[in-house]
């Protein structure tokens, strides 16, 4: 356990500072009173029962080694949540930029979703971490999806969960129809956009005012 306790070190480092950066993106946004592309943030680090998991299904052995960092790169993971579609282009663009990380890999699931009706934009990143015996490169995956994307993607992972795997049938259509569903709502809230955010400006502006008084 102490060997596994050493090589998550730095994933954990990673998660703990890359939430900070991104918490950072949304309050430049806010302070420049313009709609912010970050809702909310998460991040973990992937229990070791479900690193376990995947070495299982690849084939590889399960001890802390250079091939299973290369392999499994959602070892640090990141969520950023946002209102609209279009909002996730903005954080790629801004993630691109940035000279404190790498993106090497985008995975679009938007535009090309899962056959679970699954819905997200992946993005796998190089990034630098600083430990007393110098820097430590790791891989970590950022996921980037709408509020209606990660409501659907949390649902179906607790009930995958709960059927290990094995969605009966009938769950498993109702499902691609909520997904679609989820896709819809997205959609109806880019045509109005522009009003949601008018009025969103509108009423923090309100709410800074009422607390001035
Ligand atoms: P957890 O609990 O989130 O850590 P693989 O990593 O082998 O599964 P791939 O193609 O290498 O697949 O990576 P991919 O698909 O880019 O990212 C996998 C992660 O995306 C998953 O991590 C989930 O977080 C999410 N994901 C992918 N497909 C689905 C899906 O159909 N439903 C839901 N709810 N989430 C999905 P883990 O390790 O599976 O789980």
């Amino acid at each position: 356990m102490g060997q596994w306790s050493l090589f998550l070190q730095p994933y954990k480092q990673a998660v703990d500072e890359l939430k900070i950066k991104l918490k950072g993106i949304r309050s430049q946004y806010e302070l420049e009173d313009v709609h912010t592309p970050v809702e909310f943030i998460t991040g973990r680090v992937k229990p070791l029962a479900s690193i376990y998991d995947k070495t299982l299904e690849r084939e590889m052995v399960f001890e802390p080694s250079e091939q299973l960092a290369e392999e499994i790169q959602d070892i640090a993971g990141l969520r950023i949540m946002c209102q609209f579609v279009d909002d996730i282009a903005t954080i790629v663009a801004t993630l691109r930029k940035r000279n404190d990380l790498e993106v090497i890999e985008e995975r679009d699931y938007i535009s090309h979703k899962k056959p679970s009706g699954y819905r997200s934009y992946h993005i796998i990143i190089k990034y630098p971490v600083q430990t007393i015996h110098g820097e430590v490169t790791i891989l970590a995956e950022i996921q980037i999806r709408t509020l209606a994307m990660n409501f659907w993607a949390s649902i179906e992972h607790s009930l995958n969960y709960k059927y290990e795997g094995e969605l009966p049938t009938e769950i498993s259509h109702r499902l691609e129809r909520a997904a679609e569903a989820a896709f819809r709502l997205d959609e109806e809230m880019s045509l109005i956009r522009d009003e949601v955010k008018d009025a969103q400006m509108y009423f923090s502006a309100f709410k800074e005012t009422a607390n001035r008084r």
